[in-house]
């Protein structure tokens, strides 16, 4: 059955609707490929060398990563100390949260095929914590995604918990706290799974880890943001792998602030002219958009988030909160010192020194010398991320025939007590997210009591439910393979971007823009559309995006700027709830709970802090 366009109207406009864009001949082919790319020059078995990174034994970039799951059978290990320690990152000591006593964190390397095993320890005195693998399928395991109050309880000062999940994707992510605002306090890491790329590239030089940072935690902040009673003016300055200069020594030393204890250092990297490099850039930061450059260089882009692109050349790539980019840089400049820049953007939000938040590459590493190149890049005016005509998936996904459900939601921001800023969206199910630590939501799917899942949850039904539940699904027919969801954002805030992230899946973004959905589906992009998992919602505009119902779970969805989750913007994506514990996603719980909650539910009670935020 195809709805007409006249009745999608009418459901959208009911606010939550299903409908058929068109009946997949084969149900089984929503995530098929479109005919695969040239595939020429690529041996089964073929080495991945510097003039071969299509290749990757048997397997190579045109193979659909989402429907072949293979084993290496190799499991990596790491073992995670989450601490609080001084640090002084930009020469000025304050309190940090960190793993292993560095900030990023240790990398968690994996290759394509591997098992991953993460051995977290808690030993922050004051709080819980719980790691996130940003960007991770997890595939039929949800148990180990490390959302508290979702799909865990925090685990405790003094306790441990071992995270497993399988690497069946390849590319640059991240681990992070999803616990409060600690991954703003540096609690968070490189996650890098090595597969094939789709441009040949001479040496990996790793992560590029961008933030804005300030010399008051994070936590202190967020009282203040938390009530919302100032205008929240930006961070002081930024980190990038995070080191920077400041200017705190400028005083004289009688009158010096004694936590200014240097003026901190540059990060620096080192390039041999005529080579190409790999560097995986990410945004971490709390609330900064960036517009990444090196002054004389210019750079291919050869992925997006963990999805491999079609490799397009630029000066400068637009990284948003929670996004990644693997670029290629040659070294064909002169042999000089240039300024590798952040290129934070200050129409979207002040900073305290937005053109000091930079690194340095060198060609000669011993040199000393403080860049004097200029910048050539157009910053952009607006949040926005960059162009989908130019992000083209490599693995081509047509979902022109998908099956799909759409619900359409308005984004508010609503004062509550003219104190509480919440952001809402999901209006008939709570509107925004206030999770509660001591009871995930997934403990309630696995006890089958659905109903009991807290309103405050934010529970946004989609695929499949139990008849016998009290969890009806936003989609009506029981053969839907998609899910759509159209956010509107109609905050009367103006020009705040919100870069959304789902786990649990990639997704396509089938139409996005600065102003109004029409409520139609002309414009969409169902050939190949832009695919990933952190997407912006572009201020007073509107965002579709789609994803597969194929990985039964609790998955949240939300924006990934720290303060606006913790204001609540955030739902719990409840999917396909009937087949979740069928699917092995809870296999490794115990029956009468969720990990960590009774030493939680033990501990909490003493805690010196009470949650004041929506808990993720
Ligand atoms: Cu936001």
């Amino acid at each position: 059955m195809t709805l007409s366009f006249l009745s999608l109207l009418a459901l959208a406009a009911a606010g939550a609707s299903a409908f058929s864009i068109g009946r997949t001949a084969n149900p089984a082919s929503r995530s098929a490929a479109l005919t695969g790319r040239d595939t020429s020059g690529l041996t089964p078995g073929c080495k991945n060398t510097p003039t071969s990174r299509k290749c990757w034994g048997q397997y190579d970039i045109n193979t659909n990563y989402y429907d072949t799951i293979f084993h290496t059978g190799r499991t990596v290990e790491y073992w995670l100390n989450v601490e609080e320690i001084d640090c002084a990152p930009d020469g000025y000591k304050r309190k940090c949260m960190v793993a292993n006593g560095t900030m990023p964190g240790p990398a968690i390397t994996a290759d394509w095929g591997d098992d991953v095993v993460v051995h977290v320890t808690n030993n922050i005195a004051t709080n819980g914590t719980a790691i996130h693998f940003h960007g991770i399928r997890q595939l039929n395991n949800n148990q180990y995604d490390g959302t508290p109050g979702v799909t865990q309880c925090p685990i405790p000062p003094g306790e441990s918990m071992t995270y497993k999940f399988h690497a069946s994707q390849y590319g640059t992510s991240m681990w992070h706290s999803h616990f409060s605002v600690q991954y703003s306090m540096g609690l968070h890491g490189p996650l890098v799974i090595n597969g094939p790329a789709t441009a040949d590239y001479d040496e990996d030089l790793g992560s590029v880890f961008m933030t804005d940072w300030g010399h008051e935690t994070e936590f202190d902040i967020w009282a203040t943001v938390a009530t919302f009673n100032v205008t929240f003016d930006g961070a002081l300055t930024g980190l990038v792998n995070g080191l920077n200069t400041g200017n705190c020594t400028d005083a004289p030393a009688n009158e010096r602030d004694p936590n200014c204890l240097n003026e901190g250092k540059k990060f620096e990297l080192a390039f041999e002219a005529g080579k190409k490099y790999r560097l995986r850039i990410i945004n971490i930061a709390t609330e900064a958009w960036f517009q990444f450059s090196i002054d004389g260089h210019r750079m291919t882009v050869i992925a997006a988030d963990l999805v491999p692109i079609v490799p397009y050349e630029t000066d400068s790539v637009l990284v948003n909160m929670g996004q990644r980019y693997d670029i290629i840089v040659e070294a064909n400049a002169a042999p000089d010192d240039y300024w590798l820049r952040s290129g934070f953007v200050s129409s979207c939000i002040p900073n305290g020194a937005p053109e000091n938040i930079t690194g340095i590459v060198r060609y000669n590493k011993d040199s000393t010398k403080t860049p004097t190149s200029v910048s050539t890049v157009v910053r952009q005016a607006f949040c926005l991320d960059e162009s989908a005509a130019s992000v083209v998936p490599w693995l081509p996904i047509d979902v022109t025939n998908m099956n799909g459900g759409i619900s359409s939601e308005n984004v508010t921001g609503e004062y509550q007590d003219k104190k509480f800023l919440r952001w809402s969206f999901n209006m008939a199910e709570g509107g925004f997210m206030w999770t509660n630590w001591s009871e995930p939501a997934l403990g309630d799917v696995v006890s089958g009591n659905l109903g009991a899942i807290p309103k405050s949850d934010n529970v946004f039904p989609v695929g499949l439910s139990n008849p016998s539940t009290a969890a009806p699904s936003k989609n009506t027919s029981s053969e839907l393979d998609w899910t759509i969801l159209v956010l509107e954002e109609l905050t009367p805030i103006p020009g705040i971007s919100h870069p959304m992230h789902l786990h649990g899946h990639d997704f396509v973004v089938l139409a996005s823009g600065i102003a109004k959905w029409d409520g139609t589906t002309d414009a969409w992009q169902f050939k190949n559309p832009l695919r990933r998992d952190t997407a912006v919602l572009p201020p007073n505009g509107h965002i579709v995006l789609g994803w597969p119902l194929d990985n039964p779970g609790i998955w949240a969805l939300h924006c990934h700027i720290p303060w606006h989750s913790s204001q609540g913007f955030a739902a719990t994506i409840l999917e396909s709830p009937s087949l979740i514990t069928g699917s092995g996603a809870t296999s490794d719980w115990t029956k009468d709970g969720a990990p960590q909650c009774e030493k939680w539910n033990k501990w909490y009670p003493t805690s010196p802090y009470k949650q004041d935020d929506s808990g993720i």
